[in-house]
C-alpha cells in the first residue's frame, strides 16, 4: 500500500509557508498528504502587520475522533507551526491515536529563528514544544529552536562542534530518536544540516553553499521535502541532502526579487524535486 502522511500546521493564506508549502512539496514527492490545519491566518506573522488569526484547536478533537471511528491512520505525522500550548498537547495525543505501527513522527518546532521567538510565542510555549520533540522520531530544529528547547544560550556565529553536539545530545535525551539540525555552519561560505541519532558516535553532515541572502519559509520547505524523501525510502542523511538542495534551489530563484520578501519561490524548482525522487 502507498504511504500516507498527515501534516499538522497552520494555513497562512498568503505568505508561502506551512500548509501552502507542505501540500505541494510532499505531493511532488509522490506521497499522499492529509492535513490537519491548526489555525487560519490571513498571512504569516513575519513581516505582515494586522494579520487575522483563527485558532482551530477546538476542531481538533472532533476531527481525530472521526478518523479513529473510520480507522484512518498514517505512516508519518509531520507537525510544523502550532498555534498554542494546548494544541501541542493535543498533537501528542494524535501521535498515539492515528499512527500506524512504525509511524514516523516528524516534528519541526517552527517557532523561532536568529535567536528570537516568532510573534505570539513565549518560553512556556517552547517548553511545551520540547515535550513534543521528546515524542518525535525526527526533530528538525534550527539552532535557535534547539537552544530554546534545551535551555542553552543561543550562539549565532563562531560556535564550535561541541556546542552543536551539546544541543543535539540534549534533544536526544528528551526522547527524540534523531535530530536533524539546519543552519549549522563552521566556515563562512558553507551551511549545512547536522544529523545525530540515538547511539551514534559522531554527527553526520550535509553541507551546501551559503547564499548571500536568506528567504522566508525555508524551514517549512526543508521539513516538507525531508518528510517526502524519507517516505520515498531515502535514509535520513539522503533525505536531508535532497531537502537541502531543493531549498537552496528555491532560494536561488528568489534572490534579487525584492518584491518577494515574504517567501521562497519553491514552485519553480518542484520539477527538480519530483525528478530526483522519481
Ligand atoms: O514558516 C514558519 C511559519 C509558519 N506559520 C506561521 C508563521 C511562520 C513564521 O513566521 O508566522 C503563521
Amino acid at each position: 500500500m502507498d504511504k500516507r502522511v498527515l501534516t499538522v500546521q497552520d494555513i497562512s493564506c498568503v505568505g508561502q509557508c506551512s500548509l501552502t508549502v507542505a501540500l505541494p512539496i510532499i505531493s511532488a514527492c509522490g506521497i499522499e498528504t492529509a492535513i490537519l490545519p491548526s489555525a487560519v491566518l490571513s498571512t504569516h506573522t513575519a513581516g505582515f502587520h494586522g494579520f487575522t488569526f483563527r485558532d482551530l484547536t477546538e476542531d481538533i478533537p472532533g476531527i481525530v475522533d472521526h478518523w479513529e471511528k473510520e480507522k484512518i491512520a498514517f505512516d508519518a505525522i509531520y507537525t510544523g507551526y502550532l498555534g498554542s500550548k494546548r494544541q501541542i498537547a493535543l498533537v501528542r495525543d494524535i501521535f498515539k491515536r492515528v499512527a500506524k505501527p512504525g509511524c514516523q513522527k516528524i516534528v519541526d518546532p517552527a517557532m523561532a529563528d536568529n535567536g528570537v521567538l516568532y510573534t505570539g510565542f513565549d518560553a512556556a510555549f517552547a517548553a511545551e514544544m520540547a515535550k513534543l520533540a521528546g515524542a518525535a522520531d525526527f526533530v528538525l530544529p534550527n539552532i535557535t529552536e534547539a537552544a530554546l528547547m534545551v535551555g542553552e544560550p543561543y550562539i549565532g556565529a563562531g560556535y564550535d562542534e561541541a556546542y552543536i553536539r551539546r544541543l543535539m545530545d540534549k534533544l536526544l535525551s528528551l526522547g527524540a530518536g534523531t535530530v536533524v539540525m539546519t543552519g549549522v555552519s563552521y566556515e563562512a561560505d558553507k551551511l549545512g544540516v547536522a544529523i545525530l541519532s540515538k547511539g551514534d558516535k559522531e554527527i553526520s553532515y550535509y553541507f551546501h553553499e551559503r547564499l548571500p541572502k536568506n528567504s522566508h519559509g525555508t524551514g517549512d520547505i526543508f521539513a516538507s521535502a525531508f518528510t517526502g524523501a524519507l517516505m520515498r525510502g531515502k535514509t535520513p542523511l539522503e533525505a536531508a541532502a535532497v531537502a537541502a538542495d531543493f531549498t537552496v534551489a528555491g532560494m536561488r530563484e528568489t534572490i534579487g526579487d525584492d518584491t518577494h520578501w515574504y517567501g521562497t519561490k519553491f514552485e519553480k524548482v518542484l520539477p527538480l524535486l519530483a525528478a530526483r525522487l522519481a
